[in-house]
């Protein structure tokens, strides 16, 4: 088990406004998504904004449960880095959490999972934007994670 960071707690708190209408936030996509996989799934993300939603409201239990390309931050890694996540760990659920403009750039690669029966999931959060750059250019300041999750500044909360 992975247990959370007390100090963190209260310090950047995660919430976000239930949208009116019935619209469907990414936030609870991602929760949704959580709540209905396996403890033990593992999670693949791509590089924006759903990044970071599906490193804070997904509960990871286990280690080597979160792949995502932390250091270069290469826009289309979940759809293989999910299939080779599959076939290391063919017993786990794999999820690639992923965005509209970073699906685009692998998508192929659907093609390799479906000739080689590699069944991953993958969830598209579709806002028809690479929000990552907008929140860039909009947040004044260059931590960007907290701030572009806050609803104070951030207009894909
Ligand atoms: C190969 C590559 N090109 C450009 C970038 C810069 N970049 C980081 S996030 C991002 C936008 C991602 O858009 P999307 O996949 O739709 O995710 P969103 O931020 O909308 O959730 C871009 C262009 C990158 N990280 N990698
Ligand atoms: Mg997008």
């Amino acid at each position: 088990m992975v247990e959370a960071d007390p100090r963190l707690a209260g310090a950047v708190p995660l919430y976000y406004d239930h949208a009116e209408g019935g619209a469907i936030k990414p936030q609870m996509v991602v929760e949704q998504l959580r709540d209905a996989a396996p403890s033990d799934a593992i999670v693949v993300a791509g590089v924006g904004q759903h990044q970071m939603w599906a490193s804070q409201y997904w509960q990871f239990d286990y280690p080597y449960t979160w792949v995502n390309s932390g250091g270069a931050g290469t826009m289309g890694f979940a759809v293989p880095a999910s299939i080779g996540a599959k076939v290391g760990r063919p017993d786990r659920t794999v999820w690639a959490i992923d965005g509209d403009g970073c699906f685009q750039m692998t998508a192929q690669e659907l093609v390799t999972a479906t000739a080689e029966q590699i069944p991953v999931k993958i969830a598209i959060l579709n806002n028809a934007y690479l929000a990552w750059c907008a929140n860039g250019r909009r947040c004044s300041t260059r931590s960007a994670t907290p701030r572009c999750t806050s609803r104070r500044t951030c207009p894909t909360t």
